[in-house]
């Protein structure tokens, strides 16, 4: 028998929902629901997944939340957790960056650009955006030649690899925590969105600029942009990258 036995999953995203639900196909006597944000139809509406995943408002809704989960995780929920729920039931997060460093939104963009440590995090939540105890973590790797895409591919992959390994500790609760060594920074959904918009008169080093353009282009998404200076059109831009074979 575990100590949590009343699991809630709150998150806004297929890949780790997913892996969720077959890592935890092995555990029994527990009881886990999933939820996701109400404006993702995509997850609301999915046939492919092996559970049923209805919306939840947290501002509105934690009151019920406390009443009937003792453990919360969020892998990727895209709705801040109320202060008065992370103060009465457990809450872990699976956040996509090596924190403390690029807290906050799409880690992996900022870590290209500032040389952070790229990779994933399992920690207790607090009232700061990604910021409490930390559980468990694991760098990845991010090269010269990829960009945002294939950094990303990597940490969900380590996001899984790291709830296989301390889940059961997770559900026992027996882990050890250690806490950040420094505050660490953080990035909001403005600064990507301001990365986004390219100035054609910005002064920048070749290797800058291939950075930035690494750092946006991230498949099919139409991220860094600037204005025709011409006829003010607004032109998508992305970078394709690709490693040479040595004569
Ligand atoms: O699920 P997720 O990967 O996670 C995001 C944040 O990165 C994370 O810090 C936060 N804790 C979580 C709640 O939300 O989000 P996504 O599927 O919207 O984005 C995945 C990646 O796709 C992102 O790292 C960068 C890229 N992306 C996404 C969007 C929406 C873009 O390059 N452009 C975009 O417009």
């Amino acid at each position: 028998m575990y100590h949590y036995k009343n699991i809630l999953i709150i998150s806004d995203n297929f890949f780790l929902i997913n892996g969720f639900c077959k890592l935890v196909k092995k555990f029994e006597g527990i009881a886990v629901d999933y939820r996701c944000s109400a404006v993702n139809t995509a997850l609301l509406n999915n046939t492919s997944l092996p559970v049923k995943i209805s919306a939840i408002q947290l501002k509105e809704e934690w009151q019920e939340v406390i009443k009937n989960y003792d453990l919360v995780i969020s892998l990727h929920c895209k709705q801040l957790f109320p202060g008065e729920m992370v103060k009465v039931v457990k809450c872990i997060n699976v956040h996509p960056g090596y924190n403390p460093y690029n807290r906050g939104w799409f880690p992996q963009v900022f870590s290209i650009l500032n040389g952070l440590p790229f990779g994933a995090t399992i920690h207790e939540i607090d009232e700061q955006l990604d910021h409490g105890a930390i559980i468990a973590q694991k760098k990845v790797s991010g090269e010269a030649w990829e960009t945002s895409i294939d950094v990303y591919n990597k940490i969900v992959q380590a996001e899984i690899e790291l709830l296989e390994e301390f889940l059961p500790a997770i559900l026992n609760n027996n882990y050890q925590t250690i806490l950040p060594t420094e505050e660490g920074n953080v990035n909001l959904k403005k600064d990507f969105n301001a990365l986004c918009e390219l100035d054609l008169k910005e002064e920048l080093t070749m290797g800058e600029a291939i950075d930035r353009l690494r750092a946006l282009t991230h498949g099919e998404y139409k991220n860094a942009w600037f204005r025709h200076p011409e006829t003010g059109e607004k032109i998508y831009v992305s970078i394709n990258l690709e490693r040479g074979k040595e004569q």
